[in-house]
């Protein structure tokens, strides 16, 4: 407990079990709640995370090889926290930090709060071509959907399990990501802010595709827009089949 506030923290992993003690270990002691949900982990971090005392469920739906937003939708129906945490599990964001955030969370009675690594802190090391393409992404969203968000890629998040329902996720791939944000600081109803944060250097090699990812994350946020817009929903615009198919989760 947290000010009398129930936390739950929701960990998306694939084949993180060399890193999970690392990360579970920096987690503040009044975490309620731990939820590892491994997606197609080829390696053992269903079993590692169990038996660092922290519940482990598995999710191995994917778009394209990708389960990182069916992870995390999963965690969050899975949450029994007042306070549910979003962060990953190669060590790179700042959990130990946790409570700083849900003061601010609290004291500025938000709903929900992104971790931004932007502009970034003293000793933050982030590759160029990642920082150039967030920066691109940042300004697609400020011209389409009209929110200054200064971190649309942020791997972190704090938010309200009240608002859940209102996040609408729909994205089981990357896209769960600029989703959220989106989603959270465009609808009126949820009180959403930034949080400057510092990242650290990630456990082991990156997978990551920055190319590949930044590309499908390029399209969706311009196909989102026109999902929403007047004329996508005069013309019936057809969802992509990734939102339709995962319209099943309650969220
Ligand atoms: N459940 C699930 N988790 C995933 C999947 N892909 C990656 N992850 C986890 O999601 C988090 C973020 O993945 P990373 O590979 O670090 O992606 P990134 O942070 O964009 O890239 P890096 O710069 O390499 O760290 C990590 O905890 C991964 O273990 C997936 O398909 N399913
Ligand atoms: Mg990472």
């Amino acid at each position: 407990m947290y000010k009398d506030k129930r936390v739950t923290v929701c960990l998306p992993c694939r084949n993180e079990s060399g890193h999970l003690k690392d990360v579970i270990d920096k987690i503040p002691t009044f975490v309620d709640e731990v939820i590892v949900i491994s997606n197609k982990s080829t390696d053992n971090t269903v079993e590692v995370a169990r038996a660092l005392g922290v519940k482990a469920v598995e999710d191995n739906r994917t778009i394209g090889n990708i389960g990182y937003g069916f992870a995390h939708m999963t965690g969050i129906r899975e949450a029994t926290g007042d306070i549910i945490v979003g962060a990953d599990g190669d060590a790179t964001y700042p959990i130990e930090d946790l409570d700083q955030v849900i003061d601010y969370l609290l004291e500025h009675q938000l709903n929900f709060i992104s971790c931004n690594r932007y502009p970034l802190q003293k000793g933050t090391k982030i590759p160029f071509k990642l920082r150039l393409g967030v920066w691109m992404l940042n300004t697609e969203v400020r011209v389409l959907h009209r929110v200054k968000i200064q971190d649309i890629l942020s791997g972190m998040w704090v938010f309200e399990s009240s608002v859940k329902d209102q996040l609408q996720l729909t994205m089981g791939d990357w896209n769960l990501s600029p989703q959220i944000k989106i989603n959270a600081s465009t609808n009126p109803a949820i009180r959403f802010s930034e949080y400057s944060i510092a990242q650290h250097q990630r456990l082991g090699e990156s997978h990551q595709n920055y190319f590949k990812t930044g590309l499908s994350h390029a399209t969706w946020i311009c196909k989102d827009r026109i999902e929403h817009s007047f004329i996508g929903r005069l013309f019936r615009y057809t969802p992509s089949s990734e939102s339709s198919a995962n319209n099943d989760l309650g969220l």
